[in-house]
């Protein structure tokens, strides 16, 4: 009999814990963590472990809610993203691109779109970007991908690109727009009461 076929025994020993580890929503950082400016380390190896992180980044940016997340921004500095820019009225579209790289994009082309982010909450702004990307990068299964985006999703791509290479859409602003927001979040953060110690 091999290990799928046994029944749990125990909480300490139990033989399905591999496949009922539940998704978890983990706390997003935000500015002025310095992490936010780290720059993010190529994933190695598409196993197991990082297919539970890929569940548990799509559960955090659904909760948020967000059509878009950068592992740095749960603390991982690992170059990875999920999206899912589907309509309200249209199915989920959940995707997942590890160690993702814009190949072309449109030279004479842009589009802006007001951005938001999840780790400056409630801060939008309108940022200009190419209109037209081809992202190579790789997927959950192992395999290399190449997408072509516009609209919405080339927008987001290069968002969460940006946070992989510890850039934030804030950059984009004048200076003086860009050091209001900084200065905000600073004191916002200096006046938040210490988290509860447990225990
Ligand atoms: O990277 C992030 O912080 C996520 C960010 C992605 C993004 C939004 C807009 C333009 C470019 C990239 C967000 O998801 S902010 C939240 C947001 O836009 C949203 C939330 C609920 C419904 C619809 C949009
Ligand atoms: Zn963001």
């Amino acid at each position: 009999m091999n290990k799928s076929q046994l029944p749990p025994t125990s909480i300490d020993a139990n033989p399905w814990s591999d496949y009922l580890t539940p998704m978890a929503i983990r706390p997003i950082i935000t500015l002025p963590d310095p992490l936010l400016r780290q720059l993010s380390k190529p994933v190695e190896r598409v196993d197991d472990d990082l297919r539970k992180f890929a569940d548990d980044m799509l559960e955090t940016m659904y909760d948020a809610p967000g059509i878009g997340l950068a592992a740095i921004q749960i603390g991982e500095p690992l170059r990875m993203l999920v999206l899912d820019v589907a309509e309200k009225d249209e199915p989920k579209n959940p995707q997942v691109f590890i160690n993702p790289e814009i190949v072309s994009s449109s030279e004479d082309l842009f589009n802006v779109h007001e951005e938001g982010c999840l780790s400056i909450p409630e801060y939008f702004a309108e940022v200009e970007r190419p209109a037209e990307i081809t992202v190579k990068a790789i997927g959950l299964d192992g395999k290399e991908k190449l997408t072509k985006a516009d609209g919405l999703l080339a927008t987001c791509l290069q968002h969460e690109i940006d946070h992989l290479n510890g850039v934030l859409f804030i950059d984009y602003l004048s200076k003086l727009k860009r050091d209001m927001v900084i200065r905000k979040f600073k004191k916002l953060a200096k006046d938040r009461p210490p988290a509860q110690m447990v225990g």
